[in-house]
């Protein structure tokens, strides 16, 4: 199994601290003018893929990341608007996957996700920690609220019964379904829009898409025993996120060496994630990556996560972003949470303009609006 990305310099700083990550330290910087797609795994796909870079004309050179073999492809630049070369196949579908437009068509057990521009998935905790009284919402003021999002444009509704914020607690299974399943069975009864449960537990899964719900929003990456199989048997789409450790320990502090290369790591997680749930017999096209902004990363990590998530596009899956009034933005701004919606509508459009399929987040209405402004730019512009 490889991993294939392709990186864009912003800058000779980078590309030699890439190079050099690469054991390349003497590659001339010219090639920030070139397309370059890395790929690490195993010697034999390596070999292959360095061919298939010499077939389009390029160069190919072998390096170590880390513990990892590795290939460095630099070829003739590939403008977004050129056709793609007809031999070459796997460094030709890496180049698309990375050019191509962010829309989403994944089937579900009710009809299918799709849309041909970034969706919005509308955040609905029913968390007693949501809501100043200390009581989780009842379903009647929840359905209110999921009226009120699709109303706005959401595309999704993500419930969830457990919080994932730093100093959480942890719900019993009972708690979390008497929260979760009553809210999306109320919202799928009354509304025509596409449920995800955001949970870890494979029981609250498998009892919100029996109320209705069609996504499962896991943040531990169908990492707990049983999830595959819930995902599998009811046809659910998946959200496979990224958490550095276990969720008893995904908020613990962390320090810059705690990743070689954070978006490098990432993939090699979200690629190994994608590998097991196709395993478990999980369609590749139901699922959806999500580098998982905030879950054991430092300020610059998520930077630097945001700054290049288009490279995690070269797995072959919808990427969905959730940065919304996160602790990162109230680092860079100084606001408090309830204070974020001009930067978690920045990092939004951003991410969306970085290739992002869905951004998860708390203020649909300003986001639609942003995402509505900049997608008719978009249309105009060329
Ligand atoms: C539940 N939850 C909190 N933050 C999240 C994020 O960034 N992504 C996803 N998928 N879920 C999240």
């Amino acid at each position: 199994m490889s991993v294939l990305r392709i990186r864009e310099y912003r800058s000779a700083g980078e590309a030699r601290k890439d190079l050099e990550s690469f054991r390349l330290p003497n590659l001339p910087i010219s090639i920030l003018h070139d397309t370059v797609i890395m790929a690490e795994g195993g010697e034999d796909e390596l070999h292959d893929l360095s061919r298939e870079a010499r077939g389009l004309g390029g160069q190919a050179f072998e390096g170590r990341r880390g513990e990892r073999d590795a290939l460095l492809m630099v070829l003739p630049r590939i403008d977004a608007s050129a056709s793609l070369p007809e031999s070459g196949p796997t460094l030709a579908r890496c180049i698309d996957q990375y050019r191509g437009s962010v829309s989403v068509d994944i089937p579900l057990p009710r009809g299918r996700l799709r849309a041909d521009r970034t969706m919005v998935m509308g955040i609905l905790n029913v968390t007693p920690d949501s809501f100043s009284d200390g009581r989780p919402l009842d379903h009647v003021a929840a359905l209110a609220l999921a009226e009120r999002m699709v109303s706005e444009g959401a595309d999704i509704i993500d419930v969830g019964g457990e919080s994932t914020r730093p100093g959480w607690s942890p719900v019993s299974v009972e708690e979390e379904i008497s929260r979760v399943v009553p809210v999306v069975r109320s919202i799928a009864s009354s509304l025509d829009v596409p449920i995800s449960v955001d949970t870890m537990k494979p029981e609250v899964a498998r009892a919100a898409m029996g109320a209705g719900a069609s996504i499962i929003n896991d943040v531990n990456g169908l990492r707990n025993e049983g999830m595959m199989s819930v995902v599998r048997e009811t046809g659910a789409a998946a959200v496979i996120m990224h958490m550095r450790g276990t969720p008893s320990d995904m908020h613990a502090e962390v320090d810059a060496s705690a990743y070689g290369d954070v978006v490098g790591d990432v993939m090699w997680y979200l690629n190994d994630r994608i590998a097991a749930a196709e395993d478990a017999g999980i369609e590749r096209e139901k699922l959806i990556i999500d580098p998982g902004l905030g879950f054991g990363k430092t300020l610059e990590h998520n930077l630097e996560l945001l700054r290049r998530c288009r490279e995690m596009r070269c797995l072959g899956a919808p990427v969905l972003i959730g940065a919304s009034r996160k602790r990162f933005i109230g680092h860079l701004t100084g606001a408090a949470p309830e204070r974020r919606l001009g930067g978690s509508v920045g990092a939004a459009i951003w991410a969306a303009e970085n290739g992002a399929s869905i951004v998860r987040v708390h203020d649909v209405d300003a986001t639609v609006q942003a995402l509505r402004v900049v997608n008719a730019l978009r249309a105009h512009s060329t």
